[in-house]
């Protein structure tokens, strides 16, 4: 036997044994999961003699499948018709769904079934995804014999990028829609305009170009770092509109629909400060520099509705999608207020107040985008003051507005910040780039349910999917958007595709785990938090660790030193007795294979006390429930939204916590999470009310105004001078919601959110 002979065996040992040759198959790992997969007996081999085969009108379908097969072989591939050793791309009427599809592979040839391109379409996506993910690499392409049957659970699977904050070039526009295209997503939300920067070209409307699109400076820092800062460069451009063809183009063969927002009638600082007219004051303004919600919105003058009439002309002529987005979200009503114009307006048309107005404003554009043939989608306050009859309502401020409009009877598109804002931090890493703040790990966005409760399965039909938004005040790059992205998109087709039911989230993250070879080979930046270590407290009252790492050693220590190779092996959970500082992470031969986890315990006198709320947290933030706040856990103090933190959407709370015994009692610490630009307030004042063995000692707390800072503790040892010789049993809190989010904030006229955490009690 020669030595190369040899060194080719070996080289090849994972996909034969030299002796017998037989191949070693990769399971299938699709994503999104597709309604059923069954893996049969033997695998497809593409060589040089294999060939495609359209034999129905699937054009777009086989145009991609025909020039990811020439690319990834680097050959022509013959398209004349045989019956064995080919991919067949076959009408099959009995396929009903408009976007389902069939794939048999078998030892002999790959057939593809589907009564429509689309279908077509995603079953290339899903063959591609039957191959090796390095296919250029590959000595031999190997398919596995499956038997594969799917459609989509929803019709609308989409994904939103915001050009205005941060702006990412054609190039990267088209490698998004890829990314969407290969995980069956099938609308591009492009979000066009904003405060900081208009960006796409209008014809009649040269200033748009020439000023709305560039902005003098941009926020340094967090919008919550004050005093604010700025970097002093010019920042913008805009899409021409031959890009933005470029785009539908790429996006229709790929059967994305791209959707475009023209923001109305606030988030619209840019074109005002091109064409001041257009405004409520007639002052000069700049295009804005910082991030937040502005008050110079357009003022419902007929120069205006001309203004944005012209423009959706030009926007409509390129957009083929039947959907036009009008934003309609965060407009703030102080200038319409003192505006006689918008005064005159509300007069004329018998409307009650400017929520009227806004509701006005929509419904005339609607009528005029109606009048095109299309129709409107808008952010939920378009339900404020009367919802435009033939409207779209995207959810976005929890799934509240979408309950309404499809009790209503409107069609809505489920987007609450809660499960589908990639804008958020995703790990509770020290090390994450900076974020706006908010917690949405992968595993909430895997276990987002579209479908509230509170729909009827009639009115459940009206939700025609889900989307992911990518909002980039803090995302300057296309590297970055990718890292907000990935992995937090595969769980979101996963939702918008698979079927409803149980999930497996570990058998997700293999297949997430899978796909990142693919994302390497795709050169897309993406997060991997996927084996960090987790903790919870069980109910005796220890602290137990999971890792979703296979083979795991964890190893820890309990006196905050690192964790090495040596440390203490976890055998299971750690009684939590006394103050301890946890630091650990999964070891393997030595090597720390995890990041590190640390938790800090501090056992207070609360601890093991019996609580009660009187109001649920809200469900899209539950924490660990009521016992969280007494658990001796602190939540981040950088992200609420963690298994620690309580939200409450403007409800006022009462919390009652019990001793088993009469305690003493010197000192009370309550944790808020304060963080106006994400609506989260610290509540102004609380009441506290101690039970003693002689009468009820009661109390008003007021919360100094500390703007900006994350968490706020409220520390009351001087409250307990003088009852030193007290002992309580009973200790009730009531703490009133902040009230309405002030004018000149982000939120404005929204309730505020309160979010509390740990209750130490010294
Ligand atoms: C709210 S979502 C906004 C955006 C911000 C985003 C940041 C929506 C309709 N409006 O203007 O960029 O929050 O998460």
């Amino acid at each position: 036997m020669s030595a190369r002979f040899l060194i080719l065996c070996s080289l090849i040992l994972t996909l034969f044994s030299c002796s017998e040759p037989q191949v070693k198959l990769t399971s299938p790992s699709i994503i999104p999961a597709p309604q059923s997969l069954q893996v049969n007996p033997g695998h497809f081999t593409i060589n040089e003699e294999t060939t495609l085969s359209n034999n129905d009108d699937f054009t777009a379908s086989y145009n991609f499948l025909l020039s990811f097969l020439k690319d990834a072989t680097d050959r022509d591939w013959d398209t004349k018709y045989s019956d064995n050793n080919v991919i067949i791309l076959e009408y099959d009427s009995s396929i009903i769904s408009k976007e389902g599809y069939n794939i048999i592979s078998t030892d002999r040839n790959i057939t593809i079934k589907s009564s429509t391109d689309a279908g077509a379409f995603y079953a290339v996506q899903s063959l591609i995804q039957l191959m090796p993910a390095d296919i250029k690499n590959a000595t031999e392409i190997y398919i596995p014999a499956v038997t594969i049957k799917d459609e989509p659970r929803f019709n609308y699977r989409g994904m939103h990028l915001d050009v205005s904050r941060h702006m990412f070039d054609v190039d990267f526009i088209k490698k998004y829609i890829d990314a969407m295209a290969m995980l069956k997503m099938n609308n591009f939300h492009w979000h066009l305009t904003d405060d900081q920067g208009w960006r796409i070209e209008i014809k009649k409307y040269p200033k748009l170009q020439e000023i709305a699109a560039y902005r003098d400076s941009t926020l340094l820092g967090h919008y919550n770092d004050t005093p604010h800062q700025y970097d002093g460069k010019r920042y913008g451009g805009y899409y021409t509109q031959e890009e933005v063809r470029e785009v539908i183009a790429f996006a229709k063969a790929r059967h994305i629909n791209v959707i475009p927002e023209i923001e109305m009638p606030g988030h619209a600082q840019a074109a005002i400060a091109a064409y001041p007219e257009l405004g409520c004051t007639g002052n000069n303004i700049d295009v804005a520099m910082k991030w937040g919600v502005f008050e110079d919105i357009y003022c419902p003058n007929e120069a205006t509705f001309t203004f944005l009439e012209n423009v959706l002309d030009e926007v409509m002529e390129l957009f083929p999608s039947k959907y036009i987005h009008i934003g309609g979200d965060e407009a703030p009503k102080t200038q319409w207020k003192t505006s006689n114009v918008a005064q005159k307006v509300i007069k004329e048309n018998g409307l009650k107040d400017e929520y009227e107005l806004q509701s006005y404003f929509i419904q005339r554009m609607e009528k005029y985008i109606n009048s095109k043939g299309r129709q409107i989608i808008g952010w939920d306050e378009i339900l404020e003051g009367g919802l435009a009859p033939n409207a779209t309502v995207m959810s976005w401020r929890g799934v509240e507005g979408a309950i309404e409009a499809a009790k209503a009877g409107h069609d809505v598109i489920m987007t609450p910040t809660s499960h589908c804002y990639f804008d958020y931090y995703q790990s509770e890493n020290d090390d994450e780039p900076l974020a706006i703040g908010g917690f949405l790990p992968l595993e909430k966005v895997y276990n987002f349910n579209p479908i509230p409760e509170e729909l009827t399965a009639e009115e459940a039909q009206l939700v025609l999917g889900v989307q992911g938004n990518v909002w980039t005040e803090y995302i300057k790059t296309s590297e970055q958007v990718e890292y907000m992205v990935f992995p937090r998109i595969f769980a979101m087709s996963e939702v918008a595709w698979s079927p409803s039911g149980e999930r497996d989230y570990l058998e997700f993250v293999s297949r997430v785990e899978n796909f990142n070879k693919r994302l390497q080979v795709l050169n897309i930046n993406y997060a991997n938090h996927l084996y960090e270590l987790e903790g919870s407290l069980n109910e005796d009252q220890a602290y137990e660790l999971t890792t979703m790492l296979p083979n795991n050693e964890i190893r820890f220590t309990l006196d905050g030193t690192l964790p090495v190779a040596t440390s203490t092996v976890y055998e299971g959970p750690i009684p939590f007795k006394e103050n301890m500082s946890l630091k650990a992470a999964v070891f393997e031969n030595g090597e720390q294979l995890s990041s590190l986890f640390t938790q800090e315990f501090h056992y207070h006198k609360g601890v093991g006390a019996t609580i009660s709320i009187n109001k649920e947290p809200h469900k899209s933030y539950p924490g660990s429930g009521a016992a969280g706040l007494i658990n001796g856990i602190k939540g981040s103090d950088s992200r609420y939204g963690d298994s620690e933190w309580l939200g409450f959407w403007g409800d006022d709370i009462e919390i009652e916590i019990e001793f088993e015994e009469p305690i003493e009692i010197n000192e009370i610490d309550l944790r808020f999470y304060h963080a106006p630009s994400q609506w989260v307030y610290a509540p102004e004042k609380y009441y506290l009310h101690l039970e003693t063995e002689k009468g009820i000692i009661s109390d008003l707390i007021t919360i100094p105004n500390q703007n900006e800072n994350l968490v706020i503790s409220n520390y009351n040892s001087e409250r307990f001078k003088g009852y030193e010789d007290l002992k309580f049993s009973k200790l009730r809190l009531v703490i009133p919601n902040y009230g309405t989010i002030p004018d000149g904030n982000q939120g404005a006229g929204n309730k505020a959110w309160t979010f509390i955490d740990e209750i130490i009690i010294n």
